[in-house]
């Protein structure tokens, strides 16, 4: 079964991260194929632990943060991150999303995702 999520995560995800292994085509933006999932699922088992999902949204982050600095700002973000997405992540709103709250906003992100708790997106 394929996982529509409309998560703040997964939409990440897509305008950011995974994009990189796709075509020029970006595919709806709130939509996960299959093949985004096989992107995450690192250990090829298909279904995505949530450590895996986790860890491809950190990874996403790292990428985003130009200066290196451990944070994201929004000048760091702007145009590969929706607005409403990065206030999302920014949990105590100081301006800069940093790693605990990436970690944070992933799970509660995979938790909604995971419509039968199996623990896996599938
Ligand atoms: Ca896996
Ligand atoms: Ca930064
Ligand atoms: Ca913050």
């Amino acid at each position: 079964m394929r996982t529509t999520l409309t998560l703040a995560a997964a939409t990440l995800a897509l305008s950011a991260g995974l994009a990189a292994a796709q075509d020029a085509a970006a595919p709806a933006a709130t939509d996960i194929t299959d093949a985004h999932l096989a992107a995450v699922d690192s250990s090829k088992d298909g279904a995505v632990s949530e450590n895996e999902f986790v860890a491809a949204v950190t990874k996403i982050f790292r990428s985003l943060d130009a200066d290196a600095n451990g944070a994201v700002t929004w000048v760091e973000a702007e145009g590969k991150l929706a607005r409403e997405h990065f206030d999302a992540f920014d949990a105590n709103k100081d301006g800069r999303i940093t790693p605990p709250e990436v970690e944070t906003q992933a799970k509660a992100d995979f938790a909604a995702g995971d419509q039968d708790k199996d623990g896996a997106l599938n």
